[in-house]
């Protein structure tokens, strides 16, 4: 049977290559995809997901996962989640439930705790000199306080077919507190159907949301269209639609991966991704913005 794994960004090649390992010996598509961000979220040196991430304009570390197995429909959220080691897992915990399984703020943090996850201060000395310096340079130039960000998305397929999406990031740096991007929802940041394929977004979360780009992935892929062709229909014809009628677009990168493990990506901005599956093996690639978005 065929595996796979995508994932935004190449900060996630390390965890790819895990996941790819895992997936071979024959691991779960959830056991990897909660792996592969792990890996992410726990390396300081990443500045916008987990452990180092940047923090809200107030300073404070505010961040957003999300976990959907593509079998089941189960999805666990938590947004605006504090101090707590690896927001994945806790949004994969959260998908076991019913109810109340997106939960934010003091809510997401209280949950995780009484879950039995570990409390860590997630800000580290670097991440808060960067925010003091960008307090300062925006108050200065009268800058415009938001910046880039790059949030962790993952596509997992197993050798029984099943597939998941997990997503994690500190979201926007100087975000305002309680701001909640598009990582964490359903249909925006992140869409799964076992029987189809799964999307994931990285960029403008205040933008991707108004799209729904990785659920219109998902769908266009449920009518025969490859991940590829999905992609590019589904962003460059939302990000058009959106300057003609918003007068605007952010930055919007989206990678999927069908039930057979075939991928696309669609972007536009310069965007970087890792992917691995059972006849091409991993690799980093780099995705240069669509012809008309350049
Ligand atoms: C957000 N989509 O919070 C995230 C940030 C991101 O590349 O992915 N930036 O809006």
């Amino acid at each position: 049977m065929n595996w796979g794994v995508i994932a935004t960004w190449q900060m996630a090649h390390d965890g790819v290559v895990t996941a790819s390992e895992m997936l071979k010996d024959g691991a779960t598509a959830g056991d990897a995809v909660e792996r592969l961000i792990q890996t992410v979220e726990n390396c300081p040196d990443y500045q916008s997901v987990g452990y180092g991430g940047l923090p809200n304009e107030a300073g404070v570390l505010e961040m957003d996962a999300a976990f959907m197995d593509g079998n089941t429909f189960k999805i666990g959220g938590v947004a605006g989640i504090q101090d707590v080691t690896n927001p994945i897992s806790v949004a994969r915990k959260l998908s076991d439930e019913q109810f109340n399984s997106f939960r934010v703020g003091a809510g997401a943090t209280k949950y995780a705790s009484l879950a039995g996850f570990a409390k860590q201060n997630m800000l580290t000395k670097k991440a808060h000199d960067d925010w003091a310096e960008r307090v300062k340079e925006v108050a200065a130039n009268n800058l415009s306080p938001y910046d880039g960000h790059d949030t962790v998305g993952a596509v997992t397929l197993d050798t029984a077919g099943q597939m998941t999406v997990g997503t994690s990031t500190s979201g926007l740096f100087m975000k305002k507190p309680g701001r909640v991007g598009d990582s964490p929802l359903s249909g925006s940041g992140f869409y799964v159907d076992s029987e189809i394929g799964g999307a994931s977004a990285t960029g403008l979360g205040e933008d991707l949301m108004k799209g729904c780009l990785s659920y219109e992935i998902v769908r266009l892929m449920s009518t025969g269209l490859t991940p590829q062709a999905a992609c590019d229909q589904a962003v460059y014809d939302f990000a058009d639609k959106l300057a003609q009628r918003y007068g605007k677009c952010g930055a919007m990168s989206l990678i999927a991966m069908n039930k057979n493990g075939e991928w696309g990506v669609a972007t536009n901005v310069e965007f970087t991704f890792s992917v691995a599956n059972d006849h091409q093996g991993e690799r980093v690639y780099l995705a240069n913005p669509g012809p008309e978005h350049n």
